[in-house]
Formats: C-alpha cells, structure tokens, sequence
C-alpha cells in the first residue's frame, strides 16, 4: 500500500518526536501557551537549517489532522480531527485512526497564537457510533453551528453524522442518529451565495466508498476496472434546517479537459478522499485527495454540483500517508489547511498547518509545495 515510505526521514522525526513528547502534557482548554510555543519554537530551530517544511505546526500539545476552517464571526475556526496513538495496529483500512474526540481551535489573526477551546465533541456522546471518528466539518446557519462528522456505526460502517450548538467551539450535541442516506467519510459543506448548502462526501479504501456502488452496503470491495470511470466522490444539498439530505445523493463528476471521466486507473488524479469546495470569482473549485498519490488536486465548474474539469495539483504530497485540506478567505488573502507528521513521524499521528494559497490571473491555482524530501 505505501508507496511512499513514512520511515524515510526517521531520524529527522525522532528529534521532532523527542521535542513532541515534552510538550504532550497539556490537553486543556486553551493550553499551555508558554508550553506550545517552547515545542514549536524548538521544532523550528531543528528544520530552519535544511528547509524541509514550508511551515510549522500550528498545534504541538495533540496530534491533529484533517483540518477544516471556517471564518465564523470574523475570525478563523479550525476543526480537525483528533490523533490519538489508540494502540491498533496499522492496517490497509485505516484501522489505526482510531480517534475518539474533537478540540476545535480559534486564531483571531493567521499570524497570531491559536487557542485550544478542548473537547467540542466526544464519541462516547454519539448513541450511534462504533469507532473511528474520522475527518469532521462545520457550517453556521440560523444562529446555530453545525459540526459534521463520518464514524462507523455499531456494525462496522462509516455514516455521517451531524451535532449542534449555539457556540462555534461547541459543545456540540449529536442528532440520534446519522444523516439518512448518508456513508462513507469525509464530509465538507458548502453553502452557496443562494444560501442553499451542499454536502460533499466520500473516501475509497478505508473510507469504504467502494462498497457503496450498488446504492446499497456490501463488506465486498467492489472497484472498477482501470480503464473504466473512477468511483465518484458523492454530493447531496442540505435540507434547510441543516440535519438531512433534501434531495437525492448525486455523482461528483470530476471530467478531464476533453469532457471525459477520469478513470480508475488514473491514481494520479482520480479522487480518493477529502473533497472541499469553495469559490473563488463566481467559479467552483472541487479539491480532493488521490491517496496513494498523496496530491491534493483540484478541478474548476460552473455549478456547486459539478461537474468540474481537472486542473492539477495544488499541494504537493507531504511528510506522511495522508493528505487532507481545507481551504478559507480570511480578510483578502486565501488559506490552505493541511497537515504532515512532522512532530511524530508516524502515519496516522499528524499535526495542522496552514500557508497562503495564491491564484494565478486565469483562477488557476499556485502549486504548493509544503515538504522536500
Ligand atoms: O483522519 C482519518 C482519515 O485520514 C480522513 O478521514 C482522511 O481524509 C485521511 O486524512
């Protein structure tokens, strides 16, 4: 499954990891702050000297990952997922990401500190879930927050679910059960200028999109041949209260510049998980992760439902397995969100970033490149 080995710079990591483990002892609202800086501090004099990491991370006292950010009443929320080392062994279905919380995270400015606000959501809070509490999202309508979030049920199956508050730092409280119509992973909203909001969804492999193909749950794995389309990634719009589907569950069309389907073959673009839109002058921009290609890719259309044509790679494959983002403007200026494994070196213990994302004048988007090997 790796092509891309994790250990490769573990020497490297055990320094970072040495520094890491020093600062874990806070896991409090807001944090050690003199702590975290301390940590990251160190960490930026261990990689200043060869330029491996564009940035630093933002976070050092937990492992984080998935980061989806919002700006919410003027300033930026950051909900990612929680890293936690549960003790499962690796295996190709993500078992390992065995996480069981959310923080939620606030910075007032992308060059100042970021605020820990702690546990916005517990599984033990969720009466459906089984485990894995993988890659969330937020949105705000209507005076209240809304935090989506992909865990698998008592049987084994990833579905998403959706929890409220009246804060955007939570807590958040959990709908009974998942959204109807709902599966598989990663799940990233998008409200429209129309004010209509839409949810993305999806992830093969572990995130088990592939055994959705029938319209219907199978434990089978079912993939298409290589020269046949790629599984899509999936959209449904939002009914206005914001806690179900209101229509039926769509493709993700994902074309290439002829008008033809990327196919499952082509794992250097096809989408395999963490889809994000966003808009940027009148245009909508579908991001999404290859996987076992690590790029994060992005593909343009003229509607929130697609389809979008393929137009290259944004971020380029960072220091471990995973690559997930999300993308926000913040006062006139846009952000990426992504994480590496810079503090721990390991596949599923990651840590958030964030650089600014530039366009180019066509809307094409700048190549980030966030880690030389
Ligand atoms: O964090 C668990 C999973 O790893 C996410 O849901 C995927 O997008 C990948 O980042």
């Amino acid at each position: 499954m790796k092509n891309r080995s994790y250990f490769r710079k573990m020497t490297f990591a055990l320094m970072a990891a040495t520094v890491f483990s020093g600062a874990c002892q806070s896991n409090t609202q807001e944090g050690d702050a003199s702590e975290n800086q301390d940590a990251v501090a160190e960490n930026q004099d261990a990689t200043a000297q060869d330029g491996q990491y564009l940035t630093q991370p933002l976070v050092s006292d937990i492992y984080t990952a998935d980061p989806s950010a919002h700006v919410f009443d003027g300033k930026i929320y950051i909900y990612p997922s929680h890293d936690i080392d549960a003790g499962v062994q690796e295996k190709d279905d993500g078992s390992h990401f065995d996480m069981r919380d959310y923080h939620i995270f606030s910075m007032d400015d992308p060059n100042g500190t970021i605020t820990d606000h702690g546990v916005g959501l517990d599984i033990k809070d969720i009466p459906w879930a089984g485990r894995q509490l993988w890659a969330p999202d937020a949105a705000f309508k209507n005076g209240t927050y809304y935090l989506y979030f992909p865990v698998k049920d008592k049987k084994d199956v990833f579905r998403i679910g959706v929890a409220t508050s009246s804060s955007p730092t939570g807590p958040f409280t959990p709908q009974p059960q998942p959204i109807a119509q709902s599966y598989s992973i990663d799940p990233a909203v998008f409200t429209d200028t129309d004010g209509t909001s839409y949810m993305y969804f999806g992830g093969i492999w572990g995130g088990q999109l592939q055994r959705w193909s029938s319209g219907a749950y199978t434990e089978n794995d079912e993939y298409p041949a290589d020269d046949k389309p790629a599984l899509m990634p999936k959209v449904a719009r939002l009914s206005p209260d914001m806690l179900s589907f209101s229509g039926d569950v769509q493709d993700v069309q994902i074309l290439d510049k002829d008008g033809k389907h990327l196919l499952a073959g082509d794992n250097e673009r096809r989408f395999f998980e963490a889809a994000w839109v966003h808009q940027y002058n009148g245009k909508y921009y579908f991001s999404y992760s290859t996987g076992d290609t690590h790029n994060i890719a992005y593909a343009i259309g003229d509607s929130p439902v697609g389809p979008f044509t393929y137009q290259g790679v944004l971020l380029k494959p960072v220091q471990g397995w995973t690559n997930h983002h999300s993308i926000v403007e913040f006062k006139g200026k846009w952000y990426l969100f992504y994480h590496d494994t810079q503090l721990s070196g390991k596949t599923h213990l990651r840590n958030i970033k964030m650089t600014e994302l530039k366009y180019n004048p066509d809307g094409t988007i700048q190549t980030i490149t966030a880690y030389n090997e």
